[in-house]
């Protein structure tokens, strides 16, 4: 077979990506190792930047988001007893949409099925091949047959523990990396969330964030140890946790119920470096991944795959090279200014296992400094709400 894009990973930024290239007449094949299933039942991001939402309608995949996605126009962020509610519109004038990444994706895959485009499930062993050549080559099996694709570009879109940044010479790529001492311990549930926006809160047994997917199911989340067994946390003692950490008017309207699903994510700063070799480029979580403190993965996501299909458009439709060249500075000045964000964000709001006296009175203070500062405020809602792509 010959494509013009292999697109490694049928996740966001894939299928994001595949959607951009289709609607620049770039050909383009989608190689998922995990059936279409298993990638709509991974529960992972919630939050949409006003540019990701704006992104996503001129892809023209954006209807169901806009019809049942919750535009939010604040934040309340609490400090132990203190509280603060941050308004987007009047801070910086936008808001941010609520529209789970499932729905992200699967809006995205109907859409590729909907144009007849080839994604391929279930290709395992994928290995990518003359990333220096005058083609490249991704080879893979699938039902026990080996299968090859000969192309120009590879994407590789396919995550943290994808094949395609471990295909990149070792000596060419440069990693850096922060992993915090806790997790985050989510459970998804069918009660109407515990207040109108998402509440992010810094308690002293630990940190905890309300958030939701529509007015009746609710996502939330509470720091752990890193290294927690997920099975030591039955649905009631979440609940009751959960209860202890949030201000008192929040935990008496909490509504609780069974968890239709219940994990931990490990919390970790990573970027690599550069987003290219040759004719692999990396996007996404495969280049790089946040703590969600920020709500910026997915986002960052979707500014990649942005700037990559705006190269590919050049490459293949004005003859030009200079977008693609410029990706890899292009998307890491982007990258590290979230990476920034949801460091400072998690380093606010969570409780270190190894803080001083001293840094428990400077991370309080930061939180004082946010709540009375106009300036300090409009930074934050700044970055929450999306810097520009
Ligand atoms: P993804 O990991 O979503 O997709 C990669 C795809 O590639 C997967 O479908 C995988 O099956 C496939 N793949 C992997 N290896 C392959 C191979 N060798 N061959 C073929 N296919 C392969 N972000 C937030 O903003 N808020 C959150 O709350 C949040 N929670 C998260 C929880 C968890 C457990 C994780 C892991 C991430 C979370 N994220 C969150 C970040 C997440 O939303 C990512 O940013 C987002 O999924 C990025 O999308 P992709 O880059 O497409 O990577
Ligand atoms: C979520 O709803 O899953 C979510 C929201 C905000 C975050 C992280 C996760 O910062």
């Amino acid at each position: 077979m010959r494509t013009q894009v292999v697109i490694v990973g049928g996740g966001p930024a894939g299928l994001l990506l595949g959607r951009l290239l289709e609607r620049r007449g770039v050909e383009s094949v989608i190689l998922e190792r995990r059936a279409g299933e298993y990638v709509l039942g991974r529960i992972r991001a919630g939050i949409l930047e006003h540019g990701t939402r704006v992104l996503l309608n001129e892809a023209g995949v954006g209807e169901r988001m806009e019809a049942d996605g919750l535009p939010h126009d604040g934040v309340t962020l609490c400090y132990d007893s203190l509280s603060h509610r941050f308004d987007f519109v009047d801070l910086v004038g936008r808001e941010v949409m609520v529209y789970g990444q499932t729905e992200v994706t699967r809006d995205l895959m109907d859409a590729r099925a909907a144009s007849g485009l080839l994604t391929i499930y279930g290709a395992e062993d994928v290995a990518l091949h003359d990333l220096d050549g005058e083609k490249a080559r991704v080879t893979y099996r699938q039902d026990g047959q080996e299968h090859e694709i000969v192309c120009d570009f590879i994407a590789g879109c396919d995550g943290f523990h994808g094949v395609c940044r471990r295909s990149a010479p070792e000596s060419a790529i440069s990693v850096f990396e922060r992993v915090y001492p806790f997790g985050w311990l989510g459970v998804l549930v069918d009660q109407p969330p515990v207040a109108p926006e998402l509440i992010y809160a810094n308690h002293s047994r630990g940190f905890a964030l309300c958030s939701m997917r529509s007015r009746t199911r609710s996502r939330y989340y509470i720091q752990c140890p890193a290294g927690t067994d997920v099975r030591a946390w039955t649905d009631d003692r979440f609940w009751d946790e959960l209860r202890r950490r949030l201000p008192p008017q929040d935990a008496d309207n909490l509504r609780t119920g069974e968890s239709l699903e219940k994990s931990i994510a490990p919390l970790r700063s990573f970027v690599a470096e550069p987003m290219r070799f040759g004719r692999l480029f990396l996007a996404g979580d495969a280049a790089h991944i946040v703590p969600p403190t920020g709500a910026k993965g997915l986002n960052l996501a979707v500014s990649d795959v942005a700037y990559l299909a705006g190269g590919f458009d050049a490459y293949y439709n004005e003859r030009s090279s200079a977008e693609i060249d410029d990706y890899s500075r292009r998307a890491l000045a982007r990258v590290w200014k979230a990476e920034r964000f949801s460091w400072w964000m998690t380093t606010m709001l969570h409780r270190f296992p190894e803080a001083g006296a001293f840094d428990r009175r400077i991370q309080r203070t930061e939180f004082e400094y946010l709540a009375s500062s106009r300036a300090a405020a409009q930074a934050m809602c700044e970055n929450y709400t999306g810097l520009p792509m």
